[in-house]
This record gives C-alpha cells, structure tokens and sequence, in this order.
C-alpha cells in the first residue's frame, strides 16, 4: 500500500519502534528550535546531559516572547541562551529578528527534514513539507544531545481541499473552519495532511498559517505537500538549493477524509474562550470591539501585512479601537518599510510593536477590563491575554482591519474591493541577526553568562509503590497549560524560577490551590477530557511537581502535556469509566498501591479513602515510559543510564 506524506518522512526518520498506529516509534531530529520562555529551561536541561555540542543538522534559539524588559529578569536569560547557544552549536536569533516560527519559515525549514521545538505551533514549518512537532524543552535538550524523539504513531487525517479561496476569505478562515469540524480535540492523536487541488492555489505563507493551527485542533502535527509553490517560496528566499518534491502516494490510505470547498467559505470568527467557538463574521456584526491585535505566528508573514496595509491606506482606526500591529520578522518589518506599505498602516493610526509574540502571549497590549479585543492570533483562552475578564475572539488580518476602521465586529467583505497582492520574486534576505555558534575550537573557552535569574532544574523524585495523596484540585474539560501555569508579562520573566512561579499554578481555576496544595504534600489532580491541551510548556510539568502532585488522574490527555507529565515523574492515569470521574470530590484522601505492577499491567486501583469508592485506573506505558516514571523522571533516568 502507498504511504502518506507523513509516514514517508516518518519512514526516512525511524530510530526504533515499528509504524503501526498507536505504537510507540523513535525519530531522528534534523532540527530544533527553542523559544526563550522554554529555552531557558531547555538549555539547562542540556547542560544538566554533559554534551558539548548538538548533534543535529541545525537547532537554532529565538528570544521572541519575553521581549518585555521591565526589570533584569529577561535580559538575563536573553544573555544566558546567547552564550549556552554560541558555546554549545546553536545558532541565536537576537530580539527583534522576529517570532520563532515566522523566522524558521523563512530562513531555515526544509521540505522532508523533521524538526522538533519547545513551542507547540512548531507545526507552522509543515507549510514547507517539513515534518515538526511541538515538545517539552526536556525532549528537545534530549534532541539537541543526539538522541531520538518519541511519538506515538499516528492516525492519518487528510483534508481534501477544492476550489479556490473568495476575495476576503483567507488561509485563516480554513483554520477556523476545520476547528468547527473538528474541535479543539478531533485531531488528537492523528496527522493532517493537506491536500487535493485547492492546495496549488495557497502559498506557503497560508500553508503555514493553517499548519499553525493544527495545534489548536490537538494535532500530533500537520503538513502540506511540497510543490512548484514551495520552490518558488524557498527561491525567493535565496534557499532553492532545499527544495524537494514531496506528495502523498495516490493509493495512501488515510483513517478520514474531510473535504473543504475553499470557494464555499465565509470569513470566520472563534468566539471566546475556545478557538474551536466559531461562528460566521456575519453572525456578530455589529459587536462593539475595543482592541484589534494583528500579528503572531499565525498571520504576520508578508503577504498578511501587505493586504492590512492596502486596507488601512487612506483610512482611519475607529477612535473606540486601539490597534496593534507586530510584524512577523525583520524581513517583513524591512519589506513593509521599503514599499512603503509601512507608513499605510501607522497613518491609519495603529500602533506598532516589535516583532514578537507580544499580546498573544499577554507580554503587553493588554485588553481594558472586560475590553473584547479581536485577534488575529490561535488562541483566545481566559485570562491569556492578561485582562481576566476580556473577551477575545480570533480573526483572519482582513476581519481584523474591518473591526478596527468600524469599530464593530463587520463582515470584511463589507469594506469594498480587495486590491491584488503578489509575493515578491525575492524577499530581501538579511541574516546577521542569526548570529553563528563558536567553532568547536573556540567553544571551549565560551563563558556562560548566569545572572540571578538563572535557576536550576528543579528535583524530582522516584516513583513510590503506593501513592497517598489528597484530591486537592478538581477541573473539567478542556484544561489547557495556560490554565495550569499562567504566562503574561508578570509571570513569564521567572520561566526558571519554580517555587516563585508555583505560587500562580492554576490560579485561573481557583487561587488557593498552590497553598492547599503545600500544605497537603502529596497531591492527586483530577481533570476531564483533553487535559492539558494548548502549550508545549514543560512548567505545566514542572511548577504541579514541585507542589508535590505525584499523579494527575483525567478522562483523557492531550499529546504534549502527558509527555511532559512522564518526563517529570508524573503518573498520568485516565478513568476506564470516565463516568467515575463524578465520584470524586476534591478534598477526598486517595490511595492508589501497586503503582509498580500497574506500569507494567496497565490497571491501577484507586481507593477513595473518604468515600470508600473503588475506581479502575489505566495508564498504558511503553516499557521506555514505565522505566521513566519509576525514575522519577527522564532527566534521573537518562542519568541513571538509560537512552
Ligand atoms: C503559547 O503560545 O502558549 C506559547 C507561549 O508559545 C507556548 C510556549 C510557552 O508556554 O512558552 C506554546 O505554545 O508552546
Ligand atoms: Fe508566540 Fe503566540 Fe505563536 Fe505562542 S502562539 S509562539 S505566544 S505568537
């Protein structure tokens, strides 16, 4: 039988394990990437492994989201990643140069090749035909040291696209499109591909923009085929050299087909708290808006910036509405300057800001208090945007500028005709704020800089035979990490600093837990279906463990948090009657014993000491997992010998 995308390059890549879905396979990385509010864990995690250079083909270390330096804390770790970077291989993006995924996409992305980063819109590189997924920094610093990553195989997805998108319909709208389909968890476990005739019609920069939101779709990862459009993309960045053809078998089979009728779409809008929440743009209209936010690694390539700028020439932001506009890289940011596209937008009144992840991740440009701000960014979860009690919704840039000349939620098809954008033949290439690692020569006598900031890796422990703990949290469905471990501007600078940043765990949910969870030692939480689904960060992990939560027990998991729930030393154990979950009650005493036989059998016993419940517990680990738990964790194990 034919293979997909996917499984070919999964094929080329295989470490160990065999490809049958739903079984445990090894991959070789070619290339990584770090962010800085990972990347400093990531890299200390690295040096914790004593390997002197990385052995991939390249991994490269963004500062991009704590670009806000209100005090020492930022600075400091931008210094720390320079030099662990330049001292360990590591090619360092500075400030400035742009948001990790717009950058990888430009400059570095290779068609066929995998690449994993701390950061869960990795993906955004599948719009190149590049294999890439999202971790924990702990697998990264694991594959930046030479050593495979692990999936669980996944089911194939393809979505079949036909026709071609309408005037103010956008790469955006498809995204949206498929989260109503699917949801926020109907990709879990599974790979999309791209597909059908419509994809010729898209260019990589929309590619990337609906592989960027398979994340929210609870995607392992997503990927579009590499054609003539990529060649032409990657020869316009002066990178034909990389271009290879990559297309599906036409007799590769796939678990789903959904077809898309691109010529069929309308503008979309997520409605809050969820990006799966959509409506049409029309169904709204009318919505007073306080804020429009353009920008992430969603929709801040060229193509999206230009098509804001022709909107807003000539035009004038509604004076109820504050804009922002935050360019994906350097090379868009120069581009718009030099055509002039730049002055368009900041004489409508917007406002610029670096290019950064900002707002998205609620380093500044937050909402007013219960302000609705219209974003063209992928996630719209409570309190992430810094304002508890905003609104926000998620919108294509086209949507986005509609809002902000009105005043109101509008249909952008409202505003009149759409000028014809093209790409350039060549986009204007400017590396040197990439700057190279040391030589393997020089390295050696390469200082790390380590100002106050700079923590360690927090301990963790062995796993116990029996485990005695207090139900100390109960939440629902759909917990993401930005619930578990808040960002924002004043938490994001102490990404190393566990016991402060344990005074914030899931104080969305409920504010009292870090201290009941103290005081309790030992802590079991309970969750619903798709716990833990959204971010890649490993403090989800790391910030409940040193509160001492020793399992997490839920209906289901999403891929990256349970991941990093294992590589911390976390049980994660689901209900093998999810109904069970209505018989516990926070504040319960629970035992759970023969945690050992249970790794190796798959059933655990859990036993409400306070109701008298019995309730069956499964947590189906491969023998790798199970030796990873009993350690304590992947850094104790990968230590204790194991590979
Ligand atoms: C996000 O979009 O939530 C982030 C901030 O980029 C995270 C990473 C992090 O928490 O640092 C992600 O998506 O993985
Ligand atoms: Fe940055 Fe937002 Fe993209 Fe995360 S989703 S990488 S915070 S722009």
């Amino acid at each position: 039988m034919g293979l997909t995308i996917a499984q070919k390059i999964i094929r080329s890549h295989l470490a160990g394990g065999d490809m049958t879905p739903g079984s445990e396979v090894a991959l070789r990385i070619d290339q990584t990437l770090t962010q800085d509010a990972t990347g400093t864990m990531a890299y200390l995690e690295f040096e914790a492994m004593g390997v002197e250079r990385v052995r991939t083909e390249r991994s490269v270390a963004y500062i991009d989201h704590n670009t806000l330096q209100c005090g020492f804390e930022n600075p400091d770790d931008h210094r720390y990643i320079q030099s662990v970077a330049r001292k360990h291989g590591v090619w360092f993006s500075r400030p400035g140069n742009g948001i990790c995924h717009q950058v990888q996409l430009e400059r570095f992305g290779v068609p066929g090749k995998t690449l994993i980063g701390s950061d869960s819109h990795t993906p955004t590189a599948g719009g190149l035909g590049m294999l890439a997924f999202g971790a924990g920094g702990l697998d990264v610093a694991v594959a930046m040291g030479g050593g495979a990553y692990y999936i669980t195989m996944p089911k194939m997805f393809k979505v079949n696209l036909t026709g071609k998108l309408s005037p103010f319909v956008t790469a955006k709208d498809v995204s949206l499109e498929i989260l109503r389909i699917l949801s926020v968890k109907g990709g879990v476990g599974a790979i999309i591909e791209w597909g059908g005739e419509g994809v010729a019609t898209l260019s990589v920069p929309e590619r990337a923009t609906i592989t960027n939101m398979g994340t929210e779709l609870g995607a392992t990862t997503s990927i579009f085929p590499s054609d003539e459009v990529t060649r032409a993309f990657l020869a316009a960045q002066g990178r034909e050299g990389d271009y290879v053809p990559l297309a599906s078998d036409p007799d590769a089979a796939y678990d789903r087909i959904i077809d898309i009728d691109l010529s069929a779409l309308v503008p979309l809008i997520a409605c809050p708290h969820s990006p799966d929440n959509v409506v049409t743009v029309a169904s709204i209209a009318g919505t007073k808006v306080d804020q429009v936010c353009i920008g992430s690694c969603t929709n801040s390539s060229l193509m999206d910036m230009l098509k804001v700028a022709a909107l807003l020439k000539g035009r004038t932001v509604d004076p109820g509405v504050s804009l922002s506009i935050s360019p994906g890289s350097k090379q868009v940011l120069s581009m718009l300057t030099e055509r002039g596209a730049l002055n368009d937008i900041l004489a409508s009144g917007a406002r610029l800001l670096e290019c950064a992840c900002g707002p998205c991740i609620g380093m500044g440009f937050s909402p007013n208090s219960a302000g609705v701000s219209l974003r063209t960014f992928n996630r719209n979860f409570v309190g992430r945007s810094g304002t508890k009690d905003a609104s926000v919704y998620l919108v294509s840039p086209e949507t986005a500028v509609a809002a902000a000349l009105r005043g109101v939620v509008t249909d952008p098809r409202d505003l009149g005709q759409m000028l014809e954008i093209s790409l350039p033949e060549r986009y204007k290439v400017d590396d040197s704020a990439v700057l190279a690692p040391a030589s393997p020569e020089e390295a050696a006598s390469v200082e790390v800089v380590r100002g106050p900031n700079i923590g360690k890796f927090p301990e963790s422990r062995p796993l116990t035979d029996v485990i005695a703990a207090e139900l100390t949290l109960k939440v629902g469905d759909n917990i993401t990490t930005d619930h578990i471990m808040p960002a924002g501007a004043k938490i994001l600078p102490y990404r190393s600093n566990i016991p402060y940043l344990s005074k914030f765990c899931f104080a969305v949910c409920d504010e009292s837990f870090a201290e009941r969870a103290k005081a309790a030692g030992a802590s079991i939480v309970v969750g619903g279906s798709n716990y833990g689904q959204g971010s890649s960060r490993e403090h989800a992990a790391l910030v409940p463990l040193y509160l001492g939560v020793r399992a997490v027990v839920a209906k289901s998991f999403a891929r990256i948090h349970i991941a990093n729930l294992i590589n911390a030393g976390i049980l994660p154990l689901t209900f093998r009657n999810p109904e069970d979950y209505d018989r516990l009650n926070q504040g319960d005493a629970l035992r759970i014993e023969g945690a050992f036989d249970g790794l190796v059998s798959g059933e655990f016993a859990l036993l409400d000491e306070t109701t008298g419940a019995k309730i069956a517990l499964t947590g189906s680990f491969t023998a790798r997992q199970a030796a990873i738990l009993r350690a304590g964790g992947l850094l104790n194990y990968t230590r204790d010998g194991g590979k």
